[in-house]
């Protein structure tokens, strides 16, 4: 075995005004969640035809609930946490401190962009579902408050570049360190795929609610939703992608496997994850099926960094686990240390991951979308993606990142890891009954109690949501007592001192090809050709945007 790397030994000691608004960043994120899962659990009781949302304060109708739900729990909790992660992760990768008036503008972006986003909620003028689909119509609160959210992960990603640039100037030919380059790639591809849904908010969907432009044009609006919308769900997985390769190693006593690996699979996402937004729109009428067609070939591109992730995390936690004494061809499963809540809740993400990713290949597959498209089987995958591997990992992180950021050890132990189970356990009934179910062609997006339509063929899977639905909020809710407790209660001083930052097996090289990894601004111009290619033919012959459709307001 070679040389080991190993990050910067001094670590980096985070100015304390940062790391009180980096504390507060992830804090707006966790307020929003806590009022999206009791939403959520609402949905998977109304699944099995029991209404609890008559008991909901000032709730209006099921779709309010539902708009609730996935712009606290998809928009506002994802973004607000890698907000305060990778800024903080590249500040501890570079050795240099971020841009203070950064790190405040991107918090306070974040907070207005949420204020605005509830109040458009709460006041029942905004039930468009977090896709935001025209011609359903939001008040000017919900464009602007989502634009601003979008906002501050543009400052967010302005303060990891300006830190980059400035430690270039120290480190001429160096190699940028892994743990930034990840996070940085992350969010850079992020800020190329949010473009097109600023240009839908602040262009057409703002105005037109406005009434500074008579109409809109639906197809073109969602053309645009989900040029950012399937991207958007990388921009959710990436940041704990950089957990998995660049921590988690860390927390189970393996390394990284290799310097090089990594940086292709992020390289990958920048150039894949945009050109493929056409697979959520298979059955749009209006748009060409040869472009369809190309955007599948895509999507089955961009599956494979993940297949790529799955083997290299996988060799380090079998590294880590023989070496905590784990023989055998499982062996090493089982010594891997299931006893710290960090890990576990993040195995657990992983594990979940296997079956979101196979739902999702199922998905992209042209014919087969046909059978599942708009019914419950969607929210099954998705909640085995964003909901687990994405959200529970992000419960793993928080359980060294809120005591590392607050100065006090997590409150329980124990309370960790049992949420961790319970939400995973919860999940997999859930998403067994959603995807059942969905095959059985029930409907997503309805309220089952009150449906003028039914068919018992769903009461099973309809009964596996509620049950399994309601496991995920016990679950969930175990972790805000622990992370609340820990903020108001945990042992002051005990906290980790350092992020866990993983060491590779090999040093980066600095000859040969693989320098050239880390010039992200030649793998920019590349990722922008492949857009050109997926959307340029259909922004050709689809021409101007055809704004015709008045706005509805249906609930
Ligand atoms: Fe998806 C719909 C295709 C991944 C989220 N997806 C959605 C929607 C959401 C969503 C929210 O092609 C619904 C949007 C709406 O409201 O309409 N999705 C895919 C494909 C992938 C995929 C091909 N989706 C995700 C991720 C998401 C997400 C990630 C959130 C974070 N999805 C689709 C399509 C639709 C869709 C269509 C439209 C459906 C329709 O008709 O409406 C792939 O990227 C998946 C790749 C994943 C893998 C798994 C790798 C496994 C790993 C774990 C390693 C495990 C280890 C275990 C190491 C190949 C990396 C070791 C553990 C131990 C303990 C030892
Ligand atoms: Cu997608």
């Amino acid at each position: 075995m070679s040389a080991s790397t190993v990050m910067d030994p001094h670590g980096y000691e985070l100015p304390a005004d940062h790391r009180r608004y980096l504390r507060w960043t992830l804090y707006v994120g966790y307020a929003a969640l806590v009022a999206g899962v009791f939403h959520g659990l609402a949905q998977a009781l109304a699944y099995a035809k029991v209404d609890i949302l008559q008991f909901f304060p000032d709730l209006k109708n099921y779709y309010q609930g539902l708009t609730a739900h996935g712009v606290a729990n998809v928009l506002t909790f994802t973004f607000s946490f890698s907000n305060g992660f990778l800024p903080l992760l590249t500040a501890r990768a570079l050795s240099r401190p971020l841009n203070g008036f950064l790190v405040r503008a991107t918090f306070a972006a974040l907070l207005l962009g949420n204020l605005l986003t509830i109040y458009a909620i709460w006041s029942g003028t905004s039930n468009v579902l977090f896709t935001s689909y025209a011609p359903l119509q939001a008040h000017w609160t919900y464009y602007l408050g989502l634009a601003l959210i979008v906002v501050s992960t543009w400052l967010a990603t302005l303060n990891m570049v300006l830190a980059l640039a400035a430690w270039r100037k120290n480190h001429r030919g160096e190699r940028i360190p892994l743990l930034a380059f990840i996070s940085i790639a992350s969010y850079v591809m992020w800020f190329l795929a949010s473009l097109p849904i600023a240009v839908l908010f602040l262009g057409f969907l703002l105005p037109w609610t406005l009434g500074w432009l008579s109409g809109t044009d639906p197809l073109f609006d969602r053309t645009l939703f989900w040029w950012t919308g399937h991207a958007i769900v990388y921009a959710w997985l990436l940041p704990a992608y950089v957990s998995w390769y660049a921590l988690i190693p860390r927390q189970v006593e393996g390394k990284l496997v290799s310097d090089a690996y990594a940086r292709i699979t992020f390289i990958l996402f920048l150039l894949l994850s945009i050109p493929t937004g056409f697979h959520h729109q298979y059955t749009d009428p209006g748009v060409p099926t040869a472009m369809k067609t190309v955007h599948a070939v895509l999507t089955f591109g961009v599956f494979f960094p993940s297949l790529a992730t799955a083997f290299s995390v996988m060799a380090s936690l079998e590294m880590g686990g023989r070496k905590r004494g784990g023989t055998g061809l499982i062996g090493w499963f089982r010594r891997l240390p299931w006893d710290d809540p960090s890990v576990t809740a993040q195995l657990l993400a992983m594990l979940t991951f296997v079956l979101g990713g196979a739902t999702g290949l199922v998905n992209a597959s042209y014919m087969m979308n046909q059978i599942i498209h708009n019914t419950t089987w969607v929210p099954g995958h998705f909640h085995m993606t964003v909901g687990t591997a994405v959200a529970l990992t992000f419960m793993g992180v928080a359980y060294w990142l809120v005591p590392y950021l607050t100065g006090r050890a997590l409150w329980s132990r124990g309370l960790a890891l049992a949420s961790s189970w319970i939400y995973t356990i919860g999940t997999l009934i859930f998403a067994r009954g959603m995807i059942s179910a969905g095959l059985e062609g029930m409907p997503r997006r309805i309220f089952r109690v009150e449906a003028a339509y039914d068919n018992p063929a769903w009461d099973l899977g309809g009964m596996l949501t509620a049950v399994g639905g309601t496991l995920m909020f016990f679950g969930i809710m175990m972790f805000f007592v622990d992370i609340g407790m820990t903020i108001l209660a945990g042992k002051k001083g005990e906290q980790p001192k350092d992020v866990p930052v993983s060491e590779t097996l090999t040093e980066p090289a600095r000859t040969g090809w693989e320098p050239n990894l880390d010039r992200l601004g030649l793998w920019v111009v590349v990722a922008v050709l492949l857009i050109a290619i997926a959307y340029g033919p259909f922004l050709l012959t689809y021409g101007a945007p055809r704004l015709i459709s008045p706005g509805f307001r249906l609930f």
